[in-house]
């Protein structure tokens, strides 16, 4: 991945520091999402990110981090939006609606604003295997969304 050193640690361009972030929470899950929120926190502050340019926000559920992102994006002094759920298909009928409605939603905040719109969203088949993603033996996947805003902004 361009911007990324083998070593999984970002090159961080010396502006990205300047830059402010929207991270944008659902509470829906909230143990989880609140663990990828302290991993994307994390990695954006390891990076020299002042934690006043980050700015958080919460949501109800995953199926509002569109309209949430959108707010952000619209911000003139906000750089990227990163946003954070987990949608658990084996306790979630309407698991497919609500992934796809987020990932179109969020596809279009990005393109509709020109700005990093980082979808952090896990869609696991099970409670566990989302733990697993949010600081188990997968990692944190709120870290890896904060990466990904970063090499964005260098994009
Ligand atoms: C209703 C619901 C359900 C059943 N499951 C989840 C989930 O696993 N993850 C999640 O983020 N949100 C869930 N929600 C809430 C919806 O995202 C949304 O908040 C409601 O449908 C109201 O619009």
């Amino acid at each position: 991945m361009p911007g990324v050193l083998p070593s999984g640690k970002v090159k961080v361009n010396p502006s990205v520091k300047k830059k402010k972030f929207a991270i944008v929470v659902s509470q829906w899950n909230e143990e989880i999402t609140e663990a990828l929120f302290a991993g994307a926190f994390s990695a954006l502050r390891s990076q020299g990110i002042d934690s006043r340019q980050i700015i958080r926000k919460s949501v109800p559920g995953s199926f509002e981090l569109t309209l949430g992102a959108l707010k952000m994006a619209q911000k003139k002094d906000i750089d990227a939006v990163i946003c954070l759920g987990c949608v658990i298909k084996g306790e979630t009928p309407h698991f497919d609606y609500i992934c796809q409605a987020v990932a179109y939603g969020l596809t279009e905040v990005s393109l509709k604003t020109g700005k990093p719109v980082i979808f952090g969203v896990l869609t696991t088949l099970t409670r566990q295997q989302a733990y697993e993603r949010a600081g188990g033996k997968y990692g944190n996947k709120g870290e890896e969304a904060a990466r990904t805003a970063l090499n964005m902004l260098h994009f």
